[in-house]
């Protein structure tokens, strides 16, 4: 644990704190320098351990238990294109913050850079990607092996999809990059999309109001960003929308996006279309 926060948890205990907070600057100290955005400690983990509702954007005050500091995890997720002080539009990264969001798990997100990745990145990761997250001394990459790893260390409350369900949806978001991509309306793009969306909101009206049923798990954690980019993106460079008729799964995007997780890990809708511009031009 870096020598600050230590400092700040003996200070804490010394003054009887049940909570103490760190100053932006603080962490950027702590934190090799990257912007962090949050520690979350809220929700299941609040409600378990009686601890505060707390977290909040970047450049927000932090704050957190000392008694559980050592458990905040280290997440490292993409900065905004044009701000490295804010939290990007990467889906990828937002899977993982919803999934320590949803779980309550504390956590500390450094925003990376990726026009001008840091030399301390590239050795958690070589492969230069996020998300990334510091488990047992070691950095490991991949949305879909650190939500797995998550709900391994972190069981309640379960995120498990079932099996029946696991993969549902998991064609959207390569069939949305492909439309939004395409500069030739005949080429069947938009057709593939549609019919992707088409059993998604089938699914849903049989077995909603989430993928799994009436709770939210991983998969709906994955897709959420997903649908999120595909709605801003094709409504900025298309001007397409979702057909209103896909009734169940218009419901579905609401209520996931209006979630409290989703709200405070989301990007700008501005972010997401500077993220895309290189794609569609
Ligand atoms: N399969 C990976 C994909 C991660 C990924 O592609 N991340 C992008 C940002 S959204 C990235 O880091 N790209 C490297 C770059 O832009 O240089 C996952 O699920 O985590």
């Amino acid at each position: 644990m870096p020598v600050v926060f230590r400092a700040l948890i003996i200070y804490a205990s010394a003054h009887g704190k049940s909570t103490f907070r760190v100053s932006t600057s603080t962490r950027r100290r702590i934190n090799n320098n990257a912007p962090t955005i949050s520690i979350a400690r809220h929700s299941a983990a609040a409600r378990a351990g009686g601890g505060r509702v707390l977290g909040g954007r970047f450049g927000t005050i932090v704050s957190m238990d000392a008694a559980t500091a050592t458990d905040v995890v280290e997440v490292l997720v993409k900065a905004a294109i044009e701000d490295p002080n804010r939290l990007g539009d990467c889906p990828f990264s937002q899977r993982v913050l919803l999934t320590l969001e949803e779980k309550g798990i504390p956590y500390d997100a450094k925003l990376v850079d990726l026009n001008n990745k840091p030399a301390w990145f590239l050795e958690a990761n070589p492969e230069g990607k996020v998300p990334v997250i510091k488990d047992d001394g070691k950095w490991v990459a991949d949305s879909d092996v650190i939500t797995a790893l998550l709900e391994e260390k972190y069981p309640e409350p379960t995120l498990v999809t079932s099996p029946d369900n696991a993969s549902i949806g998991s064609k959207i978001f390569p069939s949305f990059v492909k439309f939004l991509k395409s500069k030739d309306p005949s080429d069947g793009s938009e057709q593939a999309l549609l019919s992707e969306l088409k059993a998604l909101d089938e699914h849903l009206q049989k077995n909603g109001p989430y993928v799994d049923g009436d709770r939210v798990s991983a998969v709906d954690l994955s897709l959420a960003p997903k649908l999120y980019h595909l709605e801003v993106a094709l409504q900025h460079y298309k001007g397409w929308t979702v057909p209103s008729d896909f009734v169940a799964l218009q419901a579905y995007t609401k209520a996931l996006f209006n979630r409290e997780s989703f709200l405070k890990t989301k990007s700008s809708a501005d972010d997401v279309i500077r993220g895309w511009a290189k794609h569609v031009t």
